[in-house]
């Protein structure tokens, strides 16, 4: 490769994404926040950021782990339960965690969760020495179970875990909950959290190059902008001076407004930060106590 080309190669980031899946969208949404924009096509597997230096590649999220550790991309997002278990299986065969996680993105909210048939009486979790439990998440179970010095066996299984006990393959299950359903469908409860997780940021081990890194410095000041005030409302409105004491006693949850003099001297302009839907009840009352063209905008990127 001629040394430019290379050099472009090197000034660019690579981001393992889910292609389909739970974590799919909600990873797209984040970085498009994050003021990515890429086109996709049909089957592709890799693409490049409009006007920005940075790849996408759209794979399964188990193999983002890897991914990572053979330094086929640099950054990647994916369940904490999977980054756990590529990083608890290399703790297993002795080797050093060749992934971290940078940051906690929000959503994929779940957990993996041991669970029982509700007929089995749940003693505690020395109650299940001797026993078989199901999982796909066989070395983050494997750790959980060492630190507590609980020696039961574990059966690893691909997927349809839930359907263990009833086959006769495993007494207990390990698998990641959310709503609940699928463990009471399948006449299990959830007796011990063994791994609260959501999607995450998820970085290589090693060391960046500095043009590289200070692109990923940059990317994650974004990200920690867009995570801060995506929840967040922008609050506007007009009021009389006189009237200041008595709003801002109604807004003890907002950030400290900005508060700007209008031409005639006698009103004030306002704008704040407020965490979350502003109620319904608090908007009246602050038109009750002298707000204005009172506007609640959506606040879209926030930088450092
Ligand atoms: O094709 P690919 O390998 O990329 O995707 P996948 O099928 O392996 O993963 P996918 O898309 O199902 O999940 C991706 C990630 O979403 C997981 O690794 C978790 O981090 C996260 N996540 C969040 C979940 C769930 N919630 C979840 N409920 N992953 C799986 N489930 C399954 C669970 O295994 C069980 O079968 O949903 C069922 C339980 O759901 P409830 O709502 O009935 O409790
Ligand atoms: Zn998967």
């Amino acid at each position: 490769m001629a040394d430019t080309a290379l050099q472009a190669v090197r000034q660019r980031l690579r981001i393992a994404i889910q292609k389909n899946g739970r974590l799919a969208e909600p990873a797209r949404a984040l970085l498009s926040a994050c003021g990515l924009a890429w086109r996709e096509q049909r089957d592709q597997l890799f693409c490049q950021a409009d006007d920005a230096p940075f790849d996408l590649l759209l794979v399964r999220d188990d193999d983002i782990p890897r991914l990572l550790a053979d330094g086929h991309c640099e950054l990647g997002i994916v369940g904490r339960n999977v980054l756990g278990e590529a990083c608890a299986l290399l703790r297993e065969q002795g080797g050093e965690p060749a992934a971290v996680e940078l940051r906690a993105l929000g959503f994929g909210a779940c957990r993996l969760a041991l669970a029982v048939p509700d007929a089995q009486p749940w003693t505690g979790f020395a109650g299940l020495a001797g026993q078989r439990i199901a999982t796909s998440h066989p070395a983050l179970l494997r750790a959980w179970l060492g630190e507590r010095g609980i020696d039961a066996r574990v059966v690893t299984l691909s997927g349809s875990v839930e359907i263990a006990p009833r086959l006769g393959q495993a007494e207990a299950v390990c698998d990641l909950v959310s709503s609940g359903r699928t463990l009471a469908a399948n006449r299990l409860v959830p007796v011990e959290d063994v791994l609260a997780s959501e999607a995450v940021l998820a970085g290589a081990g090693q060391p960046l190059d500095a043009e590289r890194g200070a692109l990923l410095d940059g990317l994650l000041r974004r990200l920690d902008g867009v995570l801060r005030t995506r929840d967040r409302r922008l609050l506007v409105f007009r009021a009389r001076r006189a009237a200041l004491p008595g709003l801002l006693a109604l807004m003890p949850d907002a950030e400290p407004p900005t508060v700007c003099p209008t031409e005639d001297g006698d009103s004030v302009s306002l704008q704040a930060l407020w965490p979350g839907i502003v109620p319904w009840q608090r908007l009246e009352a602050l038109e009750r106590a002298g707000a204005r063209g009172l506007m609640v905008l959506p606040v879209e990127r926030m930088l450092a």
